[in-house]
C-alpha cells in the first residue's frame, strides 16, 4: 500500500525535523506531505532542506494561513492525483505518537477510515488542563448525538483514510476548519457507507510551540453538526461525487 502521511503546519519549527524523522523511522515505506501556510518561523525552509536528501518528503506551500481543514483538503487532492492508496492525518506537535501509525494501518484490511481515539477506552489525554478536556469530551458527546455518527472521538485529528473514501467525497464542498473538519469527514465517510473503526491512542499535549486553535473554530463546529444532521434527514447523496 502506497501511503502518504499528511502533516499541516503553521509555525512548527521546534517540531518539524523531529516529527518527520520519527514518522519515517516508524514507517519507512510511507511518504510525507507537509502542508505549510507560509509559516513566519521558517518551517517550510527546514522541510525543503530535508527534501534535498530524502525523496519521501514533499511539501505544499500555501500563501497564507488558511486553516487546517483546507490544508487537509489540499493534501487529499495531492494524494489522489499522485496515486497514493491511503493517507494518514496527524499533527506536527507530537500529540499524536508516530509509533501508533502501524496500528492504524493494521485495521485498513477490514476498515476504510481508522480513528486514533482518545475516548474509546476510557479517556486517554495527558497534560491538558481539565477545562480543555471537559470541553473536548462533551463536544464529542454532543457531536455524536446530533450527527448520529457512532464514533466517540469525532473531533480527533489522528486517522488513516483509504483513498476511495476521499474519492467519494466532493472535497470542494468541505469547508469546515479544525474540529468541524474532522467531524465532517467522518460524517461523509459514514453516510457514504464506508466502515469506520476507532482504536485507542494516548494523546499528549504539545511540549513545544503553541496551539493554533481558536474559539471561532469551536463555535464553527458547534453549529456545523446541526447542518450535518439536516443533511442526514435530506439524504446526503448530493455531497458525494458520482462514481466514475
Ligand atoms: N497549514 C496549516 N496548519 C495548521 C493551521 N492551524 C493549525 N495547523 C497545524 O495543525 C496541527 C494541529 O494544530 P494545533 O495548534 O496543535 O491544535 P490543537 O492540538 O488542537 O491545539 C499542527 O500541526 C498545526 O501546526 C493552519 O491554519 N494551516
Ligand atoms: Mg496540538
Amino acid at each position: 500500500m502506497k501511503s502518504l502521511v499528511i502533516i499541516p503546519t503553521y509555525n512548527e519549527k521546534e517540531n518539524i525535523r523531529d516529527i518527520i524523522d520519527a514518522v519515517l523511522r516508524v514507517t519507512p515505506e510511507s511518504h510525507i506531505l507537509i502542508v505549510d501556510d507560509n509559516s513566519p518561523d521558517g518551517t517550510a525552509r527546514i522541510v525543503k532542506e530535508l527534501m534535498q536528501t530524502d525523496n519521501r518528503i514533499h511539501i505544499l506551500e500555501r500563501e497564507k494561513k488558511m486553516g487546517l481543514g483546507t490544508a487537509y483538503v489540499a493534501g487529499f487532492k495531492y494524494a489522489i492525483k499522485e496515486g497514493y492508496d491511503c493517507v494518514v492525518q496527524m499533527d506536527a506537535d507530537f500529540s499524536h505518537n508516530p509509533e501508533d501509525i502501524p496500528r492504524l494501518f493494521q485495521e485498513l484490511g477490514e476498515y476504510d477510515l481508522v480513528i486514533g481515539s482518545r475516548y474509546v477506552d476510557g479517556i486517554s489525554v495527558v497534560n491538558w488542563p481539565l477545562s480543555r478536556l471537559f470541553l473536548s469530551y462533551f463536544a464529542n458527546v454532543y457531536a455524536r448525538i446530533v450527527t448520529g455518527v457512532p464514533i466517540k472521538d469525532l473531533t480527533g485529528g489522528f486517522k488513516c483514510i483509504k483513498i476511495d473514501v476521499l474519492k467519494n467525497i466532493d472535497l470542494d464542498r468541505v469547508r469546515a476548519d479544525g474540529y468541524g473538519f474532522q467531524i465532517e469527514i467522518n460524517f461523509l465517510a459514514y453516510m457514504n457507507g464506508f466502515r469506520l473503526k476507532e482504536i485507542p491512542i494516548i494523546f499528549i499535549d504539545r511540549r513545544a510551540g503553541y496551539s493554533k486553535m481558536s474559539k471561532k473554530i469551536i463555535w464553527e463546529a458547534f453549529w456545523l453538526v446541526w447542518k450535518l444532521r439536516l443533511e442526514r434527514f435530506k439524504g446526503s447523496k448530493k455531497r458525494s461525487v458520482s462514481p466514475s
